[in-house]
């Protein structure tokens, strides 16, 4: 059974050869337009990353190395007594664009768990940060702190060459994988349950068990299979994504995994990316409160009408490229489908009609290019009636889970050795006067 560092070893230099052939055949190879649109558009629809690990289809929504997520629930291996698909078997198909054995799995939850603890002086750095300090922001400075022990940087100093880069980059990504839940649960502890004892890793169990242990709520078998189906399908959306891209464009210039995954984590921690988890849950419970018991869909409808009228976005629809139902929206109902307990809570009952009720009001609105939920309309609303109701920590999960897409990026971009990230702007004058050369 081959580890995680000996599949890599074999597969990057096919890759790496395919890619030098590529751009010494085909370097001039006109693959799209640039137009105004795209420049001044936050550069949408521009196909300009490189980025192998997943691709979104904005029809079909997202797809693993090719794999769907109902086909990647039916092959990924879950954990012993579980059912769901676990964040190491999703982040080894990342990684190698393989299926993992079960084995193969056990063991990098083994690693996992091994170098899940946090050095003494990142626990007092996140004991010392004020609770009211928003915890996506106190998750990015555990990250960022535990660049004092980086691999990568440290062979940098010594002057590795080049062929190296990526051997360092995998074990300081592995090991941030490792510690995200330990700083991530010491955050949710601080902040909400300050007189809770933290449980030891357990060396047994993969990482989201360990994570939901952590929070407190490793007695609830149906949270911690939410949290690893949540988890793993949170992990990759594609290259360009704001997180994803700030993690590659930082760790262009050679910064370490873990400070370029800081920064990642502040592009998640925006309302229009991943801070939309919080917002659906804080819009849907003033909706609540506003309709009372007798929930309509009348009612909803108008109170969507209601909030566009107010100037704000429907928080959990719409999305940058997709243009049908957030697929990982539709596994995520699945699971609650599958529950009877979830299917008759209030709240998961609210979120699906307003998902029923959202796409006529938005098409009759008229902006949104995309009137369908995203993954955000519903996955707080779960996490909501298993009784982690604090909702400023919701992106936290999110950004445990997003590492596994950004630490493949950062591991392969150093296996390619891809260069520093450097796009060139325009003024909008010089848009100006080209446009008028047309
Ligand atoms: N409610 C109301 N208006 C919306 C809207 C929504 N949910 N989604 C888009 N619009 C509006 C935009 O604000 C924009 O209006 P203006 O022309 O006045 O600026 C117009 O429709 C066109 O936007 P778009 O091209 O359809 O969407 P963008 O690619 O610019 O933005 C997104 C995508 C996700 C930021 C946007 O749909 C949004 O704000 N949604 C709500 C927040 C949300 O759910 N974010 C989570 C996304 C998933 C993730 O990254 O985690």
């Amino acid at each position: 059974t081959k580890t995680l560092k000996e599949t890599l070893q074999d597969i990057i230099p096919a890759k790496q050869e395919q890619l030098k052939r590529l751009k010494a055949e085909h370097g001039q190879t006109v693959v799209g337009d640039v137009k105004v649109e795209n420049i001044v558009g936050g550069m949408r629809g521009l196909k300009a990353m490189l980025w192998d690990a997943s691709v979104l289809d904005p029809d079909e929504g997202i797809r693993f190395h090719g794999l769907t997520i109902p086909d990647c629930q039916a092959s990924l291996p879950s954990a012993p007594g579980g059912k769901e698909m676990t964040a190491e078997s999703m982040l080894w198909l990342l990684l190698t664009g393989q299926v993992p054995s079960e084995a193969q799995t056990r063991v990098l939850s083994r690693e996992l768990a091994e170098k899940g603890d946090l050095p003494p002086f990142v626990r007092k750095l996140i004991d010392s940060l004020p609770k009211s300090l928003h915890p996506m922001t106190q998750l990015g400075i555990g990250v960022a702190a535990l660049n004092h022990d980086s691999a990568f940087q440290a062979a940098y100093e010594k002057g590795m060459k080049k062929t190296e880069y990526w051997t360092h980059a995998l074990d300081d990504c592995i090991d941030l994988v490792a510690k995200l839940p330990a700083i991530a649960a010491r955050i949710y502890r601080n902040v909400y349950h300050p007189n809770n004892q933290l449980p030891a890793i357990n060396k047994d169990l993969d990482l989201v068990g360990n994570y939901s242990a952590m929070l407190g709520y490793g007695g609830n078998h149906n949270l911690t299979e939410y949290l690893r189906l949540y988890i793993a399908i949170h992990g990759d959306h594609e290259g360009g994504n704001a997180s994803a891209h700030t993690a590659h464009l930082v760790g262009s210039t050679l910064s370490d995994p873990y400070i370029s995954y800081a920064a990642a984590l502040y592009a998640l921690a925006g309302p229009l990316h991943g801070l939309a988890n919080q917002e659906v849950l804080r819009w849907q419970l003033a909706m609540q409160k506003e309709i009372g018991d007798n929930v309509t869909y009348d009612k909803i409808r108008e109170y969507i009408w209601k909030t566009l009228k107010s100037g704000q976005v429907i928080p959990g629809y719409g999305h940058g490229v997709l243009r049908n139902p957030d697929p990982r929206f539709m596994a995520l109902q699945q699971f609650c489908d599958a529950q009877p307990e979830l299917n008759s809570s209030p709240i998961i009952q609210m979120v699906k009609k307003t998902s029923e009720v959202a796409p006529d009001v938005l098409k009759e609105h008229g902006k949104t290019k995309n009137p369908y939920p995203n993954v955000d309309a519903t996955s707080g609303c779960v996490l909501y009636h298993y009784g982690l109701t604090e909702f400023k920590y919701y992106t936290v999960i999110f950004g445990v889970s997003r590492a596994l897409g950004c630490v493949t990026q950062l591991v392969w971009a150093r296996a390619l050795g891809l260069p520093l990230e450097r796009p060139k702007s325009y003024s909008i004058d010089a848009l100006q006067k080209l446009a008028k050369k047309d």
